[in-house]
């Protein structure tokens, strides 16, 4: 018996316990357990068995970490087999979560019990993949097949009550799994009932699937492991047998485990978790965290504050008048409504968040007892000057001073403080409390324990928070301006911003560039550029239409116009006729005459260039490793998360092509096109941004 599973045997069951924490995931060692659990079970004349996890939870599905490799026998498929053909009565009982592989082996069992808090679901799409040990043909047939379809393309998991109703578990109690489980197994000895196996059971009904693929094609923005999961519940429903079903579903779950599609998924699920572990703050305390001041009620920090609120914080909304303060509380309290709606807060708490845990203020000295102050006020830095002195003046000593700015110098805004190790940068994501991402800025003098604050803080709004140094944009914004400048200088050459955000949106992305820049407002890029102008160079190649665009008063969605129209009432925008005027123009007055570009070439000149400028950035230890790059642009810039991030879909295509493209991109262009120093090293020593991720984590 391995030491994944202990096995005991009491009375008539066999008790098959699962030990390997944290997770009880479903690696080699309890996959033999469990397979030598049942055999001896068998052998020493027990009448049923029961399996359950120790710890936090029943099993939490396969070993991510042994995807890519040569799969160890017993495989899970086979040991679900193995254990739903067993002879005697097998019961699973559930607690924590039961996914994927876990919930498979639960459908193996005969029966299932399930604590009431168990949650139970089959995610592995968000792999990449399907459940491929039998999930997709037996979930069909308990569930039916639109339930089962909803939780195997969606990977939603559900609550144990609604795996009851939806007849997916037998019985829901309250109580430690093993007492309830052991209770369950003897009830059904004492009362004779039958082995019971998922697999005899009658196919599920079929639906039309065809058309159900289209959409889940269109939905999944090109993420094919949801469609590809519905063809398996399909000859769940259609194939001759069960077994065809299940050999069908093999070949389907193989397609996908060797797609690169997994591997950028998997890579996201590890460095989602890897990127808030900084080897820096291990044993590092954060700073406590109760009170929070924020400075501007804006969109933005009305977002921050409802995040803060929603959280637990107590806010203090500081205003310059009581009337902004009170349209600061509207847009705070319109923010909270939407998660009244939602169900995430109940009347009572939207009550006690808006009236007890919200104070309005107008004066700094309110702020002398904040923990943490974020200010969330025009993007200039004399403005943020006046507040960073101002807050010098009021905070307490050890509160850390935080700046929201997007772009500028962090180091010149501590600089007017006396106190220059508390000053950070919090750059949140508008709206600030639904974009999951949070760049941590870290400046020359600020103290390690105000980085682990501002880790604490952005895990206490349930944000993944990247760690950034200080530069123009820090590690996305800088990014951004890059692939952004790349599109515009495709314009000018001949493709139209509609080509090139058709082209990116089949890439992946939720949007493409063009689309994202109205919606951000074409003004803000408009004040980067003039603030930028003194200080560029002669040689980069600045288009002038996106500022004639601004000049005419044209700052995108809030506007009604920007490079799309907008009408009200309707969603998403058609092409703005005036646009290509401005851009024969600008063609025109540098001479240029336009070529086609096809979406493949777009689409491969703009990574390039995003590839480009994220090997800068993590070179100059702007971002720490490769996989602060990839989650600080998916989560923050729609990038497709089925592709993992620049830097692994860098690392998928070859760096060493795309380092070629680079260099023959600079024969047109060799100040845009100057190749990162880090991409040159890595294709010379045969290494990948992955290499340095192992490293550096
Ligand atoms: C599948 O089953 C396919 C079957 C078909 C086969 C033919 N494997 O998230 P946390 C680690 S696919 C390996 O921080 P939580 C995780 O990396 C799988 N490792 O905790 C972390 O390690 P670290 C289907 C795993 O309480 C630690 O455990 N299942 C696995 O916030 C703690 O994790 C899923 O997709 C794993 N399966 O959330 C479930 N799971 O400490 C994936 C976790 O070194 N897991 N780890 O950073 C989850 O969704 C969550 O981890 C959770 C617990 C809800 C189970």
């Amino acid at each position: 018996m391995s030491n994944a599973i202990k096995y005991e045997k009491i009375g008539d069951i066999a008790v098959l316990t699962a030990q390997n924490p944290p997770v009880n995931a479903l690696g080699v060692d309890v996959r033999k357990g469990l397979l030598a659990g049942i055999q001896q079970a068998e052998n020493d004349g027990a009448k049923a068995v029961l399996i359950y996890g120790d710890g936090r939870t029943y099993f939490a599905g396969a070993d991510i970490r042994e995807f890519g490799k040569p799969m160890l026998d017993p495989g899970l498929p086979d040991l679900c087999n193995r254990i739903e053909a067993s002879p005697l009565i097998v019961v699973s009982s559930m607690h924590g979560t039961a996914l994927g592989g876990g919930l498979e082996v639960a459908l193996s069992s005969h029966y299932r019990i399930a604590v009431p808090s168990a949650k139970m679901g089959l995610p592995e799409v968000h792999l990449g993949i399907l459940p491929g040990a039998g999930g997709t043909q037996r979930l069909p047939r308990v569930a039916g097949t639109e339930a089962a379809l909803d939780m195997i393309t969606s990977g939603r998991p559900i609550k144990a009550g609604e795996a009851l109703e939806k007849g997916i578990i037998d019985r829901v109690t309250e109580g430690e799994p093993r007492e309830i489980g052991l209770a369950y197994a003897q009830e059904l000895l004492d009362a004779g009932a039958a082995r019971r196996a998922v697999g005899d059971m009658p196919a599920p009904e079929a639906i039309d699937f065809d058309v159900r693929y289209e959409t889940l094609l269109k939905k999944g923005r090109g993420q094919l492991s949801p469609a590809t999961a519905m063809r398996a519940v399909q000859a769940a429903c259609e194939a001759d047998s069960f077994e065809a079903g299940i050999k069908r579903e093999r070949e389907l779950f193989m397609e996908l485990m060797n797609s690169d599609q997994r591997l950028g998924m998997v890579h996201a699920f590890f460095s989602e978790r890897a990127v808030s572990k900084l080897p820096e703050l291990k044993g590092v305390a954060p700073r406590a965290l109760a009170d929070i001041g924020v400075i501007g009620g804006g969109t933005m920090g009305a977002g921050i504050a409802t995040a803060a609120l929603l959280s637990g914080l107590s806010v203090t909304m500081l205003e310059m008048t009581d009337e902004a303060a009170t349209a600061a509380k509207d847009r705070i309290a319109g923010n909270l409504q939407g998660a009244v709606k939602r169900g995430k807060i109940s009347a009572d708490q939207f009550e006690a968040l808006t009236n007890q845990s919200l104070t309005l203020a107008t004066d700094y000295t309110s702020l002398a007892n904040a923990d943490l102050v974020v200010e969330a006020v025009f993007e200039e830095m004399s403005v943020k000057k006046i507040v960073f002195t101002q807050l010098d003046e009021v905070c307490k000593p050890g509160a850390v001073l935080a700046t929201n700015t997007s772009y500028l110098d962090v180091n010149e805004i501590a600089a007017c403080t006396k106190r220059p190790e508390d000053v950070i940068g919090l750059h949140f994501f508008s709206p600030a409390h639904v974009m999951k991402l949070l760049e941590v800025v870290v400046a020359d003098k600020t103290s390690i324990d105000v980085v682990a604050t501002g880790f604490a803080l952005g895990k206490m709004l349930n944000k993944i928070s990247v760690r950034a140094g200080v530069c123009d944009g820090f590690i996305g914004n800088r990014i951004l301006s890059t692939y952004r400048a790349c599109a515009d200088h495709m314009i000018l050459d001949g493709a139209s911003p509609y080509q090139i955000d058709k082209a990116l949106t089949g890439f992946g992305f939720a949007m493409g560039p063009f689309a994202v820049a109205d919606l951000a407002g074409l003004d803000i890029g408009w004040a980067s550029r003039k603030r930028l102008a003194p200080t560029r160079d002669a040689r980069e190649r600045v288009p002038s239409f996106p500022d004639k665009l601004c000049e005419d008063g044209h700052f995108g969605q809030k506007t009604g116009k920007g490079y799309y129209v907008y009408e009200a009432g309707k969603r998403g925008g058609t092409p703005n006729p005036d646009v290509p005027a401005l851009i024969e123009a600008n063609r025109a007055e540098l001479a240029i005459t336009p070529r086609d570009f096809t979406d493949a070439e777009i689409t491969r000149r703009y990574m390039c260039a995003m590839v480009n400028e994220a090997a800068k950035v993590v070179g100059e230890g702007i971002a720490q490793r490769p996989l602060d790059v990839d989650m600080t642009l998916l989560f923050g810039y729609g990038f497709p998360r089925y592709r993992g991030g620049p830097l692994k879909w860098a690392d998928i295509e070859g760096l060493d092509g795309i380092l070629a493209d680079i260099m023959a991109y600079a024969k047109e262009d060799d100040y845009f096109w100057q190749p990162a120093p880090l991409l040159q090293q890595l294709v010379a020593e045969g290494r990948t941004f992955d290499d340095l991720n192992r490293e550096n984590s």
